[in-house]
């Protein structure tokens, strides 16, 4: 019964189900209006402004991570002109039917503005990065003006989810790791690459388990992107690792993800959105710990 309505809210159809389950990703173009995204654009860039409003520093001055993107997670938490794209009916909802799951949570959102210049993001998978035990997450990757080769759109190894060895990349060495060559692994070097132009409406799914890179951002204009990511409900904390999410819940190894910083994304009644935890995050940055 659920998950019909959330087949008809989203749009998303069993051949595009079948599509994401054989890829692990899914372009659904005009997704969005255009009106719609210029709305949030706005609020979102008022968002990255000031979050990032101390930060004075040219592209080359920052580190590797840095010159990859900006990253501001969870704008729904501090800036109530962003939540209702966060928990955009539709978007909830494609994350329900994708995820087959009748209940999603919203796991995080973010802002991922790649400066004009700024460096590709290293091919790696999202799931080794949370401490969740099953990889029932799922990204959808939403561009505010639309993004064409040369600057920075998103690659997909096809079917890489399947593959089920998670291996951690440390993008940009930020934890200095070794750079990880995750496409020439077996298995993934095998399976196509492919470059994925998103136009303005459109949104880009992937599953957790995915392999992904995007380009750099050879243009002159900064690449706008916003990102959320819907977790199934059921999903458990996994490992001890600090990680800012799960520890503001206080949940335990084992405790079911939930409370007020992954609240309900669907079902939702529309207009109705949920308040936003006590306890903020840091403003930039890839970790939510300090
Ligand atoms: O936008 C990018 O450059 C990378 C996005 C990404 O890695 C993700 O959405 O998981």
């Amino acid at each position: 019964m659920q998950a019909d309505s959330a087949a008809t809210m989203s749009g998303i159809n069993p051949l595009l189900v079948d599509r994401f389950k054989a890829d692990g990703f899914l372009l659904v173009e005009d997704f969005f209006t255009a009106g719609e995204l210029g709305k949030y654009a706005k609020s979102i860039d008022a968002a990255v402004r000031f979050r990032t409003a101390d930060d004075n520093r040219s592209l080359s001055d920052k580190n590797l991570y840095e010159q990859t993107f900006i990253q501001c997670k969870g704008l729904w938490e501090d800036h109530s002109s962003v939540a209702p794209l966060t928990f955009h009916l539709r978007l909830c909802a494609a994350a329900a039917v994708l995820l087959e799951s009748d209940c999603v949570r919203l796991w995080h959102d973010q802002a991922l503005y790649k400066e004009a210049g700024g460096r590709q993001t290293d091919a790696h998978a999202d799931f080794p990065f949370w401490p969740v035990d099953e990889p029932r997450l799922v990204s959808a990757w939403i561009p505010l003006d639309g993004v064409r080769l040369g600057g920075g759109v998103m690659g997909y190894v096809q079917g890489s989810h399947k593959i089920g060895r998670d291996l951690f990349v440390d993008i940009g060495q930020l934890r200095g790791g070794d750079p990880v060559a995750l496409l020439q692994e077996p298995e993934v070097a095998d399976r196509p690459f492919v470059w994925i132009e998103a136009p303005l409406g459109s949104v880009i799914f992937h599953h957790a388990r995915t392999i992904h890179a995007a380009e750099a951002n050879d243009t002159n204009a900064t690449r706008r992107v916003y990102t959320t990511v819907y977790i199934a409900d059921g999903c458990r904390r996994k490992g001890q690792g600090s990680s800012f999410g799960v520890d503001r819940e206080g949940l335990a190894e084992g405790d079911l993800i939930a409370g007020t910083g992954f609240p309900v994304a669907w079902p939702r009644i529309e207009g109705n959105l949920p308040a936003p935890p006590a306890i903020r995050g840091p403003k930039t940055g890839f970790e939510f710990a300090e």
